[in-house]
């Protein structure tokens, strides 16, 4: 099969267990569901629920509730960030992939709570997944919940999004972009790929090797964005990885980082062929 028609096959899958999720949310009061409903299905790629899920299966696990749930805890942490994201109080952003961002048409108060909503989320499916899998799966659907919950924090993105946002430059610039990077993006799109790894029982040895995997092309995530705004004109005049070095080192960046990711993957026993083009992808798109 090709990679096309098997990215289109996951996310249709994984769309599929978004909408029933979507029609399970009961009592929430307007114009808060609406909020939340918006951005949850306003077009996103879907790659961290997609990552999680390929990994597992590529470690043995058999796709099921338990890695659904997993799977829409992710996109619920993520979809949160980037609501807050726009905030005027942040990066007071109009548009989100290609509409207008969720404070635009719900307001800023609701736009807030809608975030806390979906953070919040997150971890009613986290527990929810823990509660409903098997007694064998429990302690590995617990390991993989703290991960997320780890990830989410003070010491994860919204760390990444302090010192991205708040914090004055007291740091050499180099670490600085690196904790950005790291934290605001990378942490995710990792914790997403270890959490199907654990997930699915895989050794320690594996589990670290697909941490690995998930930071260096979370990084080379985060630089190719910086280049599609370059390309775009859309590039704010941020402190990036490409205005710090120049372009020429960023897509050097993306290709080592890009790599070495494929060369860690190598190393693990499993079908990884749909993950190792996804990380191709990934470093080549153009949006
Ligand atoms: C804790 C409020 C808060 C924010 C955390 C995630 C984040 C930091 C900010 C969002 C903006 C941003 C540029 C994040 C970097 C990661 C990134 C490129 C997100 C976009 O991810 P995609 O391309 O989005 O997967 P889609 O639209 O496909 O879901």
């Amino acid at each position: 099969m090709s990679f096309e028609k098997e990215y289109s096959q996951k996310k249709a899958h994984f769309e599929q267990t978004l909408s029933d999720f979507v029609a399970s949310l009961k009592d929430i009061p307007q114009p808060l569901l609406s909020s939340i409903v918006y951005s949850l299905q306003s077009g996103g790629k879907r790659l961290r629920p997609i990552l999680l899920s390929s990994c597992a299966e590529a470690l043995g696990a058999k796709n099921g509730d338990g890695l659904d749930k997993l799977a829409l805890a992710v996109e619920c942490v993520h979809t949160y960030s980037l609501i807050h994201d726009d905030l005027p109080c942040m990066d007071n952003a109009d548009m989100r992939r290609g509409k207008p961002s969720n404070h635009k048409i719900y307001g800023e108060c609701t736009a807030v709570l809608a975030g806390d909503s979906l953070l919040n989320l997150t971890y009613e499916l986290l527990f929810e997944a823990i509660v409903t899998c098997s007694f064998d799966e429990r302690e590995r659907y617990i390991r993989a919940g703290k991960l997320i919950a780890d990830c989410c924090g003070a010491t994860g993105l919204i760390g990444g999004q302090t010192v991205d946002t708040v914090v004055d430059d007291t740091k050499h610039i180099a670490t600085r972009l690196n904790y950005v990077y790291q934290h605001k993006t990378a942490d995710l799109i990792a914790a997403s790929m270890t959490a199907g790894a654990i997930a699915a029982g895989a050794s320690e040895t594996d589990i670290e090797l697909i941490k690995s995997v998930g930071d260096n092309m979370g990084y080379a995530f985060q630089i190719v964005d910086d280049l599609i705004d370059l390309d775009s004109g859309e590039d704010a005049g941020k402190q990036t990885f490409v205005n710090v070095y120049g372009e020429k080192e960023g897509r050097k960046a993306v290709a080592d980082k890009t790599t070495f990711a494929l060369d860690t993957l190598a190393k693990l026993n499993g079908d990884f062929s749909f993950l190792r083009s996804m990380i191709k992808n990934l470093s080549l798109r153009k949006e």
